[in-house]
């Protein structure tokens, strides 16, 4: 992390800073934390993303933080020479869609995909992008307000569930320096107050459909509905007892929407993604926690029961890493 060499790039130039589409707590508020550190060393940027802010509690948030966050579809002016800094993802990404201005940095705390070269990148593994943003402020001793220090570490705690999925030390760390700062009692409104009611009936779809093979939970929902919302059915479902590895998709586009949760130490849930959606449309994440798609027009490769060719595949590659760990042993 160099914060001089991030600043320097960027001065003089138009500046966006680019979320993955659908951005969720996390992207945003790790989009919002660089826009306030940028502007306090004199770089103005605007935030952008594509698809939708389709969670009212992500809406919510935009609001309480007075976070300025621009549609794609908003934005006429952007090109080749702007500069984008990619947020919560990195270029290639399946889940960020490319626009016209210029990938010079990324800003990501996934594994890479698809390697590519910025002229700044900032990428660590660790439990969200909001604790590589609020380093920035530590490292450069940067002055960081209580409205930001707050979204900053709502997206902390949203991505990590609470600091029991993916968290770090430096996670930890840069928490307890958030939370001198940030305003208790605004996290707990905003976290309280995350489910509305329609997201019942994806629940109650999935609670219907469910489908168990050993220790591998599957539930499918027959509508489209919110990353955010498939992502939180995942971890649902994932609270079962008998359940260590969960894939929940819902119907999108045509197509399918994965997000995929992982308990075990076997299993790495974004390479088993990653494999089990080969040629279908792609997908990949972390150890415990994944997303990925199937696109409408690789439907037809899944056959006349797709539900049963996920499932297989799935298993498929689950079965293949239980062996390779059992022989490492
Ligand atoms: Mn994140």
């Amino acid at each position: 992390m160099d914060w001089k060499a991030l600043v320097e790039l960027l001065k003089g130039h138009v500046v966006f800073l680019q979320t993955h589409n659908f951005p969720d707590p996390d992207a945003l508020a790790s989009a919002y934390g660089m826009q306030v550190f940028l502007q306090a060393h004199g770089v103005k940027s605007i935030i952008c993303y594509a698809g939708k802010i389709d969670k009212s509690s992500t809406k919510k948030m935009i609001e309480v933080f007075g976070i300025n966050a621009v549609n794609i579809d908003d934005i006429s002016d952007m090109d080749e020479q702007d500069y984008i800094v990619t947020m919560d993802s990195q270029k290639y990404n399946s889940n960020i869609t490319d626009f016209p201005g210029n990938e010079v940095a990324a800003i990501d705390h996934h594994p890479t995909m698809i390697p590519c070269s910025y002229k700044y990148s900032d990428i660590r593994i660790c439990g969200a992008c909001s604790s590589i943003v609020t380093e920035y402020f530590i490292k450069s001793n940067t002055t960081l307000d209580t409205n930001t220090a707050t979204a900053l570490l709502y997206g902390l705690k949203m991505d990590t569930d609470s600091f029991n999925r993916g968290v770090t030390d430096f996670d930890i760390e840069m928490f307890s320096y958030l939370h001198k700062i940030a305003d208790s009692q605004t996290i707990i409104n905003l976290y309280h107050n995350n489910m509305e009611i329609d997201d019942l009936h994806a629940y109650g779809e999935a609670i219907k459909n469910i489908q168990i093979y050993e220790n591998v939970g599957f539930a499918a929902i027959s509508f489209d509905c919110p990353d955010a919302l498939v992502a939180m059915i995942s971890d649902f479902i994932l609270g079962l007892d008998v359940v260590e590895f969960a894939v929940v998709y819902a119907k999108r586009n045509g197509g399918y929407k994965f997000s995929v949760r992982n308990e075990t130490k076997f299993y790495h849930a974004g390479t088993v993604t990653q494999e089990a959606l080969k040629d279908l449309g792609g997908g990949g994440g972390h150890f415990a926690m994944a997303g990925g798609m199937i696109t409408a027009d690789r439907i037809s490769l899944l056959g006349n029961n797709p539900e049963f060719a996920i499932r297989q595949r799935f298993l498929d590659v689950i079965k293949k890493t239980k062996v390779s760990a059992e022989k490492e042993k």
